[in-house]
């Protein structure tokens, strides 16, 4: 299956990977010119050579109890990166927001994908994204970035989540959003306990059965400092094991801050997977 983004193919037939731009003030531990376009294209550039399929440039953290973004601030943080990226970098780019005025706007500017971690909810994400008509990745979280990890609760976690993103892709189709430009992720960490966490990556199946690619989000989050013991900068292996793990369940498409080593990982797990043997 090839996904058009806006003209650029991106091949789910075999496992992509997403490499992640953060334009945020947090994501630099020097605290400054996090929202450079010199600095972000140089981080661009360096993860489509490590083998990236596309870049997901994000403005807002979403980090538990970290602050909100008013859109005008996320508009001035996402956008000129945009600008700068889509003249030089080969693969497509995602814009990660929930701000329908940011999904206008980057994609005005050259982004042809949506990533949006509230799955379309907020007044006039629907329009935006089907006025776009780019590919979205629809996922699921259960309150708010502010409070979700306070005492996240299910029926069953798995269901649960399936039946959430059913709903989220009725609307996008009731708003004239074709099912072809969806993808479903079951957004780890996002109001989840570490069990939480752990069903859904064991039942990733479950969510692809659904029929649209999956997305997982998975490297670095501290589902993975709980296993592994390790602190937020020591948890590379534990991502590698974490992506794999997702690829086999029937992720189409991986989130890594990693890029170089994600791809190796996948270059090995492809070869003693596919059937015939592919060497691009
Ligand atoms: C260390 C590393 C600590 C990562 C925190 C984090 C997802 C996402 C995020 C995801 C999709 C994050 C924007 C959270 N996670 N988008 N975005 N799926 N589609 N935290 O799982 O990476 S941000």
């Amino acid at each position: 299956m090839i996904l058009d983004c806006a003209g650029r193919p991106l091949a789910l037939s075999r496992p992509c990977v997403m490499g992640i731009l953060n334009v945020t003030p947090d994501s630099f531990s020097d605290g400054g010119r996090f929202d450079d376009p010199g600095r972000a294209l140089e981080h661009a550039l360096a993860m489509v050579e490590e083998g990236a399929d596309i870049i997901d440039v994000g403005g807002e953290s979403t980090r538990p109890g970290a602050p909100v973004v008013a859109a005008a601030e996320e508009l001035r943080r996402v956008v000129p990166v945009i600008e700068a990226l889509a003249r030089r970098v080969p693969v497509p780019l995602s814009v990660d927001t929930s701000e329908p005025a940011v999904m206008r706007a980057a994609c005005g500017a050259g982004a042809c994908f949506i990533n949006d971690v509230r799955a379309l909810r907020r007044p006039g994400a629907l329009e935006a994204a089907r006025d776009c008509a780019v590919p979205v990745c629809l996922m699921h979280m259960q309150g708010e970035p502010q409070t979700m990890q306070d005492a996240p609760t299910y029926d069953d976690v798995t269901i649960g989540v399936r039946d959430w993103l059913r709903e989220r892709v009725a609307a996008c189709e009731a708003a004239g959003i074709p099912r072809s430009r969806l993808l479903l992720d079951p957004g780890f960490g996002f109001g989840k306990t570490q069990d939480h966490n752990l069903t859904l990556l064991r039942d990733l199946g479950v969510l692809a059965g659904e029929g649209l690619p999956v997305l997982v989000g998975l490297s670095r989050k501290s589902v993975l400092g709980a296993l592994s013991g390790r602190p937020v900068g020591e948890r590379l292996a534990a991502s590698l094991a974490a992506a794999l793990a997702a690829v086999q369940k029937g992720a189409c498409v991986v989130r890594v801050h990693d890029v170089g080593a994600t791809v190796d990982a996948l270059r090995v797990w492809q070869a003693v997977m596919s059937p015939v043997h592919r060497s691009g």
